[in-house]
């Protein structure tokens, strides 16, 4: 009932936690998943935070050209992808690694992505799941519109979408929130605030109290949820799913901390202390949810090394098969965008030929 009697108001600044850092419950009922789900979604988690790390290693080593670090973030990933159904679409960011994961996207083809394949985000193993979108918020319009699609068709189905709380301030932001809150979309909107967007903080952002209020202009409810918290966003994402489908979109900002880099090509010892990295380390997402289990005798140590052990060999088999691919090529850049191409592209695409003519020269 989160959303129903706006139990959780964000004019008060208040924050929904159900599991704190010491992984006791506070929230109100019991725990939102069973010892068993729980001890599944742990291990997701730690698979998502191993593929995280190979996948940065992988970039360290040369053999990808970037990548956008999801550390930190795991819960709300996990969260959306054990309540997103087979049918619902998930309509991603491209800080989501787990929510792909879940529905069915193979790690190959995120990697292929980051290897410079656009093609390979067509993943065809996976049902209703939008491209990566890196122009910041483009993808929250899109979300709206297969909201209003699924309404048309009458379809019982939910969409999810994220963006940063850096993506709010894009005029996207507005359009796509307020489209699917006039058409009573049935889209959730997760804002994932990771407290930067690349070096900008979010007290920068916005003079909104949180990004969560930002609901109320758009006569929808929202709510300010612990994003570390996997059984919180759990609860809301349950309790969002429903009420999306019946009512209309709800806007949820998920309190969380990028603890990597922006994108492997970023250095946040420039823009943020230790200390503040380090305020945030009992907070690990990964960690209450430990000690929730181990407390009920459920994990210990050795078992979280032998499933590292095997996802290891899982991810890196994915991300060898990614590597086996030739090249993209050139045209590849640029052949999807239009049917015939424009004076300024046939510019750039050629200046780009000068320079690796240039450098095949050195
Ligand atoms: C329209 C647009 N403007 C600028 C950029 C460059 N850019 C890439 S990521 C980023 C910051 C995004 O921050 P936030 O929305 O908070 O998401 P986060 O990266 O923290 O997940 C910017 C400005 C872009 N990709 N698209």
């Amino acid at each position: 009932m989160l959303f129903d009697k706006k139990k959780f108001d964000p004019e008060k600044d208040e924050v929904y936690q159900h599991l704190n850092e010491h992984g006791e419950l506070v929230g109100t009922g019991p725990a939102p998943l069973s010892d068993e789900e729980t001890l599944e979604a742990f291990k997701k988690m730690v698979f998502a935070r191993t593929a995280d790390e190979m996948t940065v290693s992988y970039q360290r080593q040369g053999r990808m050209y970037t990548y956008p670090p999801n550390l930190g973030q795991e819960a709300v990933a996990i969260a959306a992808g054990m309540v997103i159904d087979y049918d619902d679409w998930l309509v991603p960011a491209f800080r989501e690694l787990a929510t792909y994961y879940a529905k069915g996207v193979r790690l190959r083809d995120l990697f292929m992505f980051w290897r410079g394949h656009e093609d390979s985000l067509l993943f065809p193993e996976a049902h209703r799941v939008m491209p990566i979108s890196v122009p910041i918020a483009s993808q929250l319009p899109h979300a709206a519109g297969i909201g209003r699609a699924v309404r048309v068709k009458e379809e019982d189905v939910a969409v999810f979408t994220f963006v940063g709380e850096g993506g709010t301030s894009e005029g996207d932001f507005h359009e796509g929130v307020n489209f699917a809150a006039v058409w009573e979309c049935p889209v959730v909107f997760t804002i994932q605030n990771n407290q930067f967007a690349i070096s900008v903080p979010a007290h920068l952002q916005s003079r909104s109290i949180n990004f969560a209020i930002k609901a109320k202009a758009y006569g929808i409810p929202g709510i300010k949820v612990d994003g570390n918290d996997l059984f919180a966003m759990v609860d809301v994402y349950k309790e969002a799913k429903d009420y999306v489908k019946k009512h209309g979109p709800v806007l949820i900002e998920a309190l969380t901390f990028r603890k990597g880099a922006h994108t492997t090509s970023d250095d946040p010892t420039k823009y943020r202390t230790k200390e503040e990295e380090q305020s945030w380390e009992p907070k690990d997402p990964l960690e209450r949810i430990r000690i929730y289990l181990k407390k009920k005798k459920l994990i210990s140590d050795k078992d979280e090394e032998l499933w590292i052990k095997e996802y290891k060999k899982e991810i890196d088999a994915e991300f060898i098969s990614a590597e086996s691919y030739p090249d993209p090529s050139l045209d590849d850049s640029f052949k999807f965008m239009y049917e015939s191409m424009p004076p300024n592209l046939y510019d750039q695409k050629r200046r780009k030929e000068e320079f690796l003519a240039w450098k095949e020269r050195q």
